[in-house]
């Protein structure tokens, strides 16, 4: 099997981004055993501290974000790092040619049901004229990554890359600890029946979300004329790759509760990587509104609503904000 280094090599991505691909997931090696520990290590559970979210941090939360902290910083190949877990910038070597964003552990309110958790990533090239605790640099819309992609904790390691000639997934051996490569060229099927969204805030939707997924329950009673399935991890992570590996449609819509904020996922280290991967396997990603990747963001945390997957089933969804 193809290691990742050919791979990367093979798809024209210039060596030190290579090199930065390759500390990364040096430090997401280090995560996915730390995560396979679970109780053995005492790093489940929850601390008292709160994120910028607003939200409780979980032990291997801050274990995870100072591994991928402490890793970039000494690459030398890092500018600047934003992190879900970090609410300013974090600066690092004002020489470094790239910016890092990550969410070190999405989905970590899983870790204590071990069920399914990962890193997500994005890497976009540091503006020369930048000081390396500027936030505005990090404000380029997602159209300008270099490469991103996520580490799923499963029951096997995976990664989904792409330096934007494809979506790959690769496997880790921890024989020897690479990542061999298990599919190229992944392809989202363009039509599905599977759809993933937590259902339980269908009344505070926008009404163009209710009414679509009112009829997708309708199945073949309703205007849709088929079935549907519904799935949902509470880790995008997890609901991604499985539209990755067979098709789906995957949403977290804004909420009518907070008008303020369009929604509860993070463009920059979770929206903006997974519509990178999702349009490179062939699929779609939308606000509702239009193309998350030309979204311009506003501040580092800022949030969007997300409509992504299968092509057809997101043209058909953003068919009903159109009504
Ligand atoms: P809810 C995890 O906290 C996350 O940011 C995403 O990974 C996931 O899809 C979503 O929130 C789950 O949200 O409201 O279902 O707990």
């Amino acid at each position: 099997m193809k290691r990742l280094n050919s791979q990367l090599q093979e798809d024209g991505a210039p060596l030190e981004l290579i090199l930065l691909i390759r500390t990364l997931l040096a430090g997401c090696k280090e995560i996915s055993f730390r995560v396979s520990q679970g109780a053995l290590a005492g790093v489940l559970g929850s601390l008292l501290s709160e994120n910028v979210q607003g939200e409780t941090q979980k032990k291997l939360d801050v274990i995870s974000n100072q591994i991928l902290k402490d890793i970039l910083r000494e690459s030398g190949y890092v500018k600047a790092i934003s992190s879900e877990e970090e609410d300013e910038v974090v600066p690092c070597n004002p020489e470094g040619k790239y910016l890092v964003s990550f969410d070190p552990l999405d989905g970590s309110s899983n870790t204590d049901i071990n069920s399914l958790i990962g890193t997500i990533f994005s890497i976009t090239h540091a503006p020369q004229w930048m000081e390396p605790d500027d936030p505005s640099a990090f404000l380029q819309p997602g159209t300008q990554m270099v490469a991103a992609g996520y580490v799923l904790y499963g029951p096997s390691t995976m990664l989904a890359m792409t330096t934007g000639r494809g979506t790959h997934m690769y496997t880790l051996d921890k024989t020897h600890g690479g990542f061999l490569l298990t599919e190229a060229n992944v392809t989202v099927p363009e039509q599905t029946k599977e759809f993933a969204i937590n259902a339980s805030n269908q009344r505070h939707w926008e009404q163009p979300m209710q009414d679509y997924v009112t009829d997708l329950l309708l199945g073949d009673e309703g205007p849709r004329g088929k079935n549907f399935n519904m799935r949902w991890v509470g880790a995008m992570v997890g609901d991604i790759h499985r539209v990755l590996c067979r098709g789906g449609i995957f949403s977290y819509p804004a909420d009518k509760r907070n008008p303020k904020i369009p929604g509860k996922l993070r463009l920059l280290y979770e929206a903006n990587p997974m519509s990178f991967l999702i349009e490179q396997a062939g699929g779609a990603s939308s606000t509702g509104e239009g193309r998350i990747l030309e979204v311009m963001p506003e501040e580092i945390h800022q949030r969007v609503p997300v409509i992504m997957g299968s092509k057809e089933e997101v043209e058909t969804c953003v068919s009903y904000y159109r009504r």
